[in-house]
């Protein structure tokens, strides 16, 4: 099944309308997953072979501002206020999603993504890229899409995207259907005030192997990977009991424990893929001694080199101590 199959099961006739006005404009945040997405059971769709659940990142995200261009032949595309080529792969993944919406052959936008996290170092870019860009064309077009639906739509843009739809916990349920109608983002009804993220930030280069890449090879030549998906099933029925009973502490262990394996599968591909930096491994110690010494810090880390700590409000200051460049996010004291 395509893209645009999908796109056409949700949207039945009504593609070729033509949108009520000139503009488009939406927000999405990026999410950090507890529980990983890591390989697909459908590369078109972006399919996952297990569920995931994830926190979003309050005002850390992406706004996409959407303009109908009437007198240019091709889309226009900008990052932060520059103009990206249109050979460019960021350029080429916005311009093939608009494809699968386009009215009339020769109809072209500008799109205009501004990001409050860098790109492509592991900090889920994409996740509140292509959940922005699903937000900004309903609003062009005026769809009246559901979150669910709108939660498929960013799927197809990007795996992770299908989470960022929603502030707080937010589980993708993997489904099992081929067109992937039950693959979509919920949000979990769990409000933790005190739990907070800090980033701390090894590298912001861009990575050198794309998730989707890595996933995939992860997936071709691992031998851990057969085991993931047990994993992945335990760790998910841990995570929502913490969530549930707020046991910070079985909650930190899980999504550390979860973030390792994913990273162990990929240790053992090949050729192997590896995203720890000596950075990331010396904070990762660190983070181990002070838990040893009674704090409760723990970590996570994705396909980049950054590392995400978690603990609570009341440990804020003595966590700082050790890791002074650390940003703090608050994801339940919403900033706007
Ligand atoms: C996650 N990551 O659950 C996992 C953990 C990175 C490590 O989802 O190919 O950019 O667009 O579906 O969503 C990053 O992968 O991949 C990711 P595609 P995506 O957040």
């Amino acid at each position: 099944m395509k893209k645009s199959d999908v796109v056409h099961v949700l949207f039945r006739s009504g593609l070729d309308k033509m949108p009520p006005r000139e503009t488009g404009e939406a927000f999405a945040p990026t999410n950090i997953a507890l529980c990983k997405y890591w390989g697909k059971r459908d590369a078109e769709l972006n399919l996952p072979m297990t569920s995931s659940l994830s926190i979003s990142l309050d005002q850390k995200g992406a706004t996409t501002k959407l303009s109908l261009l009437h007198d240019k032949p091709h889309d226009v595309i900008t990052l932060n206020g520059k103009e990206v080529a249109l050979d460019k792969p960021f350029a080429k993944r916005i311009t093939a999603y608009l494809d699968l919406f386009r009215p009339q052959k020769n109809w072209h936008l500008q799109v205009d993504t501004t990001l409050t996290i860098p790109v492509s170092a592991g900090l889920a870019s994409s996740a509140s890229g292509f959940a922005s860009l699903a937000l900004a064309l309903n609003d062009l077009f005026d769809w009246n899409c559901s979150k669910r639906n709108l939660s498929i739509l960013a799927r197809l843009g990007s795996g992770s995207a299908t989470r960022s739809l929603w502030h707080g916990f937010v589980e993708w349920n993997a489904g099992v259907q081929p067109d992937g109608m039950d693959s979509y983002g919920e949000p979990l009804t769990v409000e933790w005030p005190e739990f907070c993220i800090g980033i701390l930030m090894v590298s912001d280069r861009e990575k050198k192997v794309s998730s989707r890449e890595a996933m995939q090879r992860t997936m071709d030549s691992s031998m851990l990977y057969g085991n993931w998906p047990k994993k992945v099933a335990t760790d998910l029925v841990i995570l929502k009991q913490s969530l549930k009973v707020r046991n910070f502490s079985l909650l930190g262990g899980v999504a550390e424990s979860n973030a390792l394996a994913m990273h162990a599968t990929m240790l053992s591909s090949w050729p192997p893929i590896c995203y720890f930096l000596p950075e990331t491994v010396q904070a990762m110690h660190k983070v181990w001694e002070v838990r040893g010494k009674g704090l409760e810090l723990y970590f996570t880390q994705d396909a980049g080199p950054n590392l995400k700590l978690m603990f609570l409000e009341k440990d804020i200051g003595k966590v700082k101590v050790h890791f002074p460049l650390m940003e703090v996010i608050k994801p339940f004291v919403l900033s706007s």
